[in-house]
């Protein structure tokens, strides 16, 4: 398989939210090159009272599967320790695979592109940032849920 970039979204809003952040795009970019957007104060989607999130968006240049890709999004997880309580509850991390290249998945574990993701300016956003020509203008201003820039995750404590 030859190179493409996929897009992953990493959230928080339990804990050490900068370190978390900072291991899982560690983590989810492995050996590849990566970009990472700004990172986002992010009003909770869902209908689930909890705290605002953080939320960026990962770009990395892959020749990885969407399952491989995947795993690593569980191991990232898995390394801030995240349980799943409440669906769509507080988490200290959530890793999701947004798309791989052009490529689809309909895998029930691993869907490309994700199923949620055109509805969410938290992904949106950050996924224009790095992508403009993946997210129109139009497809903002269908998306829900207030985002605000916090700035780059090196500058963030
Ligand atoms: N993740 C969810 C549900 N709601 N809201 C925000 N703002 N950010 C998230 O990452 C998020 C959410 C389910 O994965
Ligand atoms: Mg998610
Ligand atoms: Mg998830």
């Amino acid at each position: 398989m030859s190179e493409r970039r996929a897009y992953f979204s990493l959230g928080t809003n339990l804990g050490d939210r900068a370190e978390h952040l900072r291991r899982g795009v560690e983590c989810a970019a492995a050996e590849d090159a990566f970009r990472a957007s700004l990172v986002y104060e992010t009003e909770p989607v869902g209908g689930v009272a909890q705290d605002d999130f953080w939320n960026l968006v990962l770009e990395v240049t892959t020749s990885a599967s969407p399952r491989e890709l995947l795993e690593r999004a569980r191991a990232a997880e898995g390394l801030a320790h995240r349980t799943r309580e409440v669906r769509w509850g507080p988490r200290t991390l959530d890793v999701d695979v947004l798309l791989v290249g052009t490529e689809t998945s309909d895998d029930p574990e691993i869907l490309v592109p994700h199923p949620r993701m055109y509805e969410r300016a938290f992904v949106l956003v950050p996924l224009r940032e790095l992508a403009p020509e993946l997210v129109s203008e139009e497809m903002l201003v269908g998306a829900i849920g207030m985002v605000r820039p916090l700035g780059t995750l090196a500058s963030l404590g």
